[in-house]
């Protein structure tokens, strides 16, 4: 796959190596595609990009991505997916301009939805627009529970690489990942409570899980930014960088993670995930089940061998 690099892209990404499946083609008549997808060895790499408003997801963009996901998970020389984005953030979460959700407008007369903003007649007795709402839940049900569960689900290790600000569903998709290592001038916003949402994409599952309940209700009620450093302290995401070592430290940890046994990372993932919901003596019975699983497999077998012939293992289990 072509690594030409994209303006503003941290990876060899190219625009030409666009995914072309999604609910939306990956470009359009000469627009930049809004997802860059390339490859270094068995690492795949995701781009979101749409700089010019934050990477903020379109519903085309969250089609791609997770087609782009899906295409990661077929393909056998895939072993572990890289997400970041163009330009100076992560994600915006949602695009509010995005025609799906934007609200329409009609004149107040004609409309039973509630009125917003000012009340006051307009001078020179122009109609008040008022928008008419939408069922967002739509797109929840459509985009975002199959992109979470998607992502959830990959049978490689994910990895985001936090670039900048990660903001309501961009900040949930972040977090959805196996590892988050965030550049320091990166943050976290829980921005739905400034437009009257709840926590989406996963957030209240994420959140109560990464950071308890305390810290989950601060940051969700308050919607302040959450600086990558403090993140890091929090327990939220793995890592903080250097903003210039970001790229290089998370195509390192990526490639390690590639070079991993596959099927041991990704069970583990699925059983730190149930433990947080068994007793201690389901716990032990779902590990001791997971160990007969894959003591039979290849990379157990090389890894164990591999150890004591005092040599490097080769794992190629997926
Ligand atoms: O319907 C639903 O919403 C359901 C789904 C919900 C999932 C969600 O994700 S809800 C949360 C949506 N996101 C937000 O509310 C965040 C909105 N953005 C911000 O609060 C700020 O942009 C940031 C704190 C993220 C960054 O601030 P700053 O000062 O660094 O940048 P900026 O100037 O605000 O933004 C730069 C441009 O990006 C600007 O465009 P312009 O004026 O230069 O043409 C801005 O409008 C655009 N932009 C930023 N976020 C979004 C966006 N455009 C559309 N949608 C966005 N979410």
């Amino acid at each position: 796959m072509s690594t030409a690099h994209a303006p503003g892209a941290p990876f060899g990404a190219s625009p030409g190596a666009s995914t072309g499946t999604g609910d939306a083609p990956a470009s359009t008549h000469g627009a930049d595609p809004v997802l860059l997808v390339s490859s270094e060895g068995a690492v795949r790499v995701l781009t979101l990009n749409r700089p010019q408003a934050l990477n903020a997801f379109t519903t085309a963009m969250l089609g791609q991505l997770r087609h782009a996901l899906d295409d990661a998970a077929q393909d056998p020389t895939v072993r572990a997916v890289l997400v970041t984005g163009a330009g100076r953030a992560f994600c915006a979460g949602q695009d509010l301009n995005d025609p799906y959700i934007k609200p329409e407008f009609a004149d107040a007369d004609a409309s039973d939805a509630p009125s917003v903003g000012s009340t006051a007649t307009p001078a020179g007795g122009q109609p008040q627009r008022r928008p008419k709402p939408k069922d967002i839940g739509h797109l929840l049900d459509h985009y975002y529970i199959p992109l979470a569960l998607r992502l959830r689900s990959m049978p490689v290790p994910t990895l985001c690489a936090v670039n900048g600000v990660a903001a309501g569903a961009g900040a949930n998709f972040a977090l959805g990942c196996d590892l988050v290592i965030a550049g320091r001038s990166a943050s976290f916003i829980q921005a739905f409570s400034r437009i009257g949402l709840v926590p989406d994409c996963g957030g209240t599952w994420l959140l109560t899980r990464l950071v308890g309940r305390a810290r989950a209700l601060q940051l969700t009620l308050l919607g302040e930014k959450l600086p990558a450093e403090q993140a890091q302290q929090w327990g939220l995401i793995a890592r903080c960088v250097a903003d210039e070592e970001l790229a290089s430290v998370a195509m390192a940890t990526a490639q390690q993670l590639a070079g991993m046994p596959t099927k041991a990372l990704v069970q583990t993932r699925e059983a730190l995930d149930d433990a947080m919901d068994l007793g201690l003596e389901d716990a032990l019975r779902m590990e001791a089940r997971l160990q007969s699983q894959l003591g039979y497999a290849h990379d157990y077998l090389e890894g164990a061998a591999a150890f004591l012939d005092k040599r490097t293992p080769h794992f190629k289990d997926r």
